[in-house]
């Protein structure tokens, strides 16, 4: 039996992505739990980059089942786009499935998070997830199998819930609302083409686990944009800690048998909201062009800064990381001096707990260590043994400070560019 969660462990963008697309040639199944088409997931094969945003990491491996499990907000359209981009491209999508209990995107959710953010500042990828899963947890939402069944039930709630947005739309900020029967002979067009890849995913990933397949599943943005255990209000709407593959996914918590925590060698952050080791200087904008932190899905820049290992500590608490994946190490090759956080001193004191107030984080000083650099190209490095010295115990120091192994390490974007330590 062997079920694996890959978690953010900061604020997005670790490269789940590649490092997905790396275990996936020994899985038989990757399973996305959460988030949407908010989601920028890079995978890079030779000459190849994709991006996806629904469409688990595995699904460049032929054989390999990728599941959108009931914890995504599937915007339909877009997965649409994003199977057609890859069928264009000579991606068979057919392994695909989607769960029929998936929430879907709405236009006026999508509306709605434009309009919000305006006013809430949280700087969303305005992908319409915050309003999804605000109707998820209201109870107002609809799922992939009521648009599939269209009965006269669903046609009056979904009606009432038109008419509802287009009040808020229209009376609250004064643009103009949409048309219900436009909408649903959009949805039902969209789902209707998705059909094919509809099923009772819980019960699929329950059977590959049971007849002891590897599956994966795949955390979209990380630990501190849970909507429980991040930095809120600046997070995103869903649970992308590791709890959250057993909601999303609709299995036990007794099925998963390891949980990897990817981070980066240092930190970005994308959106608003507090960031202890953020680099407002040159420094961050070297980050910035050499690790090219540029929003996946929005283009936005990505704030950068250096490692904090108070918040990879509160990663292998929040989500029971078992071991970690450490990427764009080779990044870290520009510098003379590289610093690690190990603590925030707040009014004198010194904290090593991640805090739970935004006021607290805002006013933390961040307490380093400073490592030497090693200056030499290491992109090319396949051996743990080969990398510089100083390397070396830039990984030794962030395994000493989290207590786990880095049992990966990437050091560029391509899937050859891995190196595993057993
Ligand atoms: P949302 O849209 O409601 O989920 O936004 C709420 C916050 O969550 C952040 N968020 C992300 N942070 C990092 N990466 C994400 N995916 C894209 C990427 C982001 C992009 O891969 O680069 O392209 O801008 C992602 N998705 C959501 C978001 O910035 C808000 O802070
Ligand atoms: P995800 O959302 O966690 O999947 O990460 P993104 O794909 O949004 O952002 C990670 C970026 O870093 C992508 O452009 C990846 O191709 C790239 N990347 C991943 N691992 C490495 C690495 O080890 N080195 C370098 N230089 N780039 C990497
Ligand atoms: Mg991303």
């Amino acid at each position: 039996m062997s079920a694996v969660v890959l978690v953010g462990a900061q604020w997005g963008d670790e490269g789940k992505g590649k490092i997905t697309d790396f275990l996936a040639e020994k899985a038989d199944c990757v399973v996305r739990y959460q988030g949407g088409s908010n989601a920028g997931h890079t995978v890079e094969v030779e000459e190849e980059k994709f991006m996806l945003h629904l469409i688990p990491s595995g699904i460049l491996y032929p054989d390999t089942v990728c599941v959108i499990g009931n914890g995504v907000v599937v915007d339909m359209e877009k997965l649409l786009t994003e199977i057609e981009g890859l069928e264009e491209r000579g991606i068979d999508t057919s392994n695909l499935r989607i769960s029929y209990r998936a929430p879907l995107v709405m236009p006026y959710h999508k509306k709605l998070d434009e309009l919000e953010d305006r006013y809430s500042g949280i700087g969303t990828t305005r992908r319409g997830i915050g309003p999804a899963y605000g109707d998820k947890i209201k109870r107002v939402g609809f799922r992939l199998v009521d648009v599939l069944e269209d009965s006269s039930f669903f046609r009056e709630r979904f009606k009432a819930q038109v008419d509802y947005n287009n009040r808020i739309i229209e009376e609250v900020y004064g643009e103009k609302g949409f048309d219900a029967e436009a909408i649903l002979a959009e949805i039902k067009e969209q789902a209707a083409r998705l059909k094919r890849y509809a099923a009772d995913t819980s019960l699929l990933v329950y059977q590959a686990i049971k007849e002891g397949k590897k599956v994966l599943f795949e955390g979209a943005q990380g630990t501190l944009l849970d909507i429980d255990h991040g930095t809120y209000p600046y997070v995103t709407s869903s649970n992308p800690t590791a709890g959250g593959a057993c909601t999303g996914a609709g299995i036990g918590p007794t099925f998963i048998n390891r949980v990897i925590g990817i981070a980066k060698a240092y930190t970005t952050r994308v959106g608003e909201g507090p960031f202890p080791t953020e680099l407002k200087d040159e420094l961050g904008d070297l980050l910035r062009e050499k690790g090219y932190e540029f929003g996946t899905t929005t283009g936005r820049p990505r704030r950068c800064g250096w490692l904090d290992a108070v918040i990879l500590r509160y990663a292998v608490r929040i989500n029971g990381l078992t071991d970690l994946a450490i990427t764009k190490l080779d990044v870290m090759s520009e510098f003379d001096v590289l610093k690690i956080c190990t603590g925030y001193k707040y009014k004198g004191q010194v904290r090593e707990e991640f805090p739970e107030s935004l006021e607290v984080l805002k006013n933390c000083e961040p307490l380093y260590i400073e490592l030497p650099g090693w200056k030499k190209d290491i992109s090319g490095i396949t051996r743990f043994e080969d990398l510089p010295e100083e390397a070396c115990t830039y990984i030794e120091k962030i395994e000493e400070l989290t207590g786990l192994k880095a049992s990966i390490i990437a050091v560029g974007p391509k899937r050859h560019q891995t190196i595993v330590r057993e």
